[in-house]
């Protein structure tokens, strides 16, 4: 079933390798080029992989002990290695990328895969994972803009999964520590499913294009669900099975996160014994279960390795109601080639009174005490707008 293309999955940072570990233990994902990224010794090695494909960024700084939770340091640690990542990346004809963001590693060197992808050419979907809100405010204000501000509109595709989705079914005595494992499995599941069937949808082929047009320019909250079921059971039945076991997925948020959803990807992966009859029947059910209007991608692909069982995965996708509204006011209102005053305030739908900026008196600061500057009768330590009485547009309508 596979070609000669090459799917790379790159785990970045602890949660990333801890991910890549599992493909590596599971051999259905032996078609993967499996690599990983990390600051951290210990989380390397969690990715079990070899020297050649895992990479320990920043060792002469960190010591192979993190970023610590700094971004700045996971930034600058990632883009010192760009040519070896080059070297990791090279002849990959499609990159996914996994992490988890809110810390240091993963969140800081995102962006620079990204620009060593694009350099080389190489499609890239995201897979990341937005922190906890227990986790506080810092870490998902770090999350948040590395999606906005490095992400977003810079990969081909981004699927952002918030953590707290794992509350929605899991006990709340459930240890931190299981309700990441289960959220790795489940990821390290979906990742296959993806990679799986948008390159090799030998049964139903996947749009490609549809997807990135999908998942590239609009802030999106998604969620993942995925269902496995064999037919030891009862064959005719499993394609309910696995339904069944997709919507109690922990990362799905339950049922209505697929009723909800403005778009949802389904794919299904089988053994050579799925028949077009099964997957159709099987896509059918998964279909009933999201609105008539909600844009469907639906795929399937079939390989020896999934002999005699199925795996029925969706990512729901629900845009980002606050961008949705900003980009329609964008597009709405009239282009003003040049932004003349009187322009902008048309454009606004405000004349009249200029608007000012809220400053306050400036104090010198450390020039307080120091000797008086002055030019003529102008002292040039009072900045230039006080000296001259002047109302500065802050360009803006309203209130501040
Ligand atoms: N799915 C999953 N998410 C995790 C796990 N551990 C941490 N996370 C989440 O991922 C975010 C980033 O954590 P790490 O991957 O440990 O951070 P890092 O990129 O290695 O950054 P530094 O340790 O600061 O270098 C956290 O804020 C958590 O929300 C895990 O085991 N599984
Ligand atoms: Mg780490």
């Amino acid at each position: 079933m596979m070609d000669e293309r090459k799917i790379t999955v790159l785990g970045i940072g602890g949660s990333g390798c801890r991910i890549v570990g599992i493909l590596k233990n599971n051999p259905l994902a032996s078609p993967l080029h499996l690599v990983a990224i990390d600051s951290d010794a210990a989380g390397l090695e969690s990715s079990g992989l070899d020297e050649n494909f895992r990479l320990l960024a920043g060792e002469r700084w960190r010591n192979g002990r993190g970023c610590g939770g700094s971004v700045i340091d996971g930034q600058r640690v990632v883009a010192h290695e760009r040519s070896r990542i080059e070297k990791l990346l090279d002849g990959a004809s499609f990159l996914l990328v996994v992490g988890g963001l809110g810390r240091g590693t993963a969140s800081g060197g995102m962006s620079v895969v990204l620009s060593v992808a694009r350099k080389l050419e190489i499609p890239t979907l995201f897979v990341v994972t937005l922190p906890f809100t227990l986790e506080g405010h810092s870490r998902r204000k770090i999350a948040e803009d590395t999606v906005k501000n490095e992400l977003l509109g810079l990969a081909d595709a981004v699927i952002c999964l918030p953590n707290d989705l794992l509350f929605s079914v899991l006990e709340p005595t459930t240890p931190l520590s299981n309700a990441f494992k289960l959220a790795d499995q489940e990821l390290s599941r979906t990742v296959l499913a993806l990679t799986m069937v948008l390159l090799h949808g030998n049964l139903l082929a996947a749009d490609f294009g549809s997807f990135i047009t999908l998942l590239k320019k609009k802030k999106s909250f998604c969620s993942i669900g995925v269902g496995v079921a064999s037919d030891e059971m009862e064959p005719e039945k499993r394609g309910e099975a696995a339904m069944e076991r997709l919507l109690q997925s922990p990362l799905l948020g339950g049922a209505d996160k697929l009723g909800d959803a403005d778009a949802v990807i389904f794919t299904l992966l089988g053994g050579p014994e799925l028949s077009l009859g099964e997957s159709r029947h099987i896509l059918e059910l998964a279909a009933r279960q999201v609105k008539p209007d909600t844009q469907l991608i639906v795929g399937a692909a079939t390989g020896e390795e999934w002999a005699n069982q199925i795996q029925l995965s969706a990512v729901t996708v629900k845009f980002d109601a606050e961008s949705e509204a900003a980009e329609l006011l964008r597009s709405s209102s009239a282009p003003h080639p040049r932004r003349t005053r009187a322009g902008f305030a048309g454009a606004h739908g405000v004349d009249g009174d200029q608007l000012t900026l809220p400053l306050e008196p400036v104090s010198k600061g450390i020039m307080e005490r120091g000797p008086q500057v002055k030019w003529g009768n102008e002292e040039l330590d009072v900045p230039t707008f006080k000296r001259r009485n002047i109302t500065v547009d802050n360009g803006k309508t309203g209130v501040e």
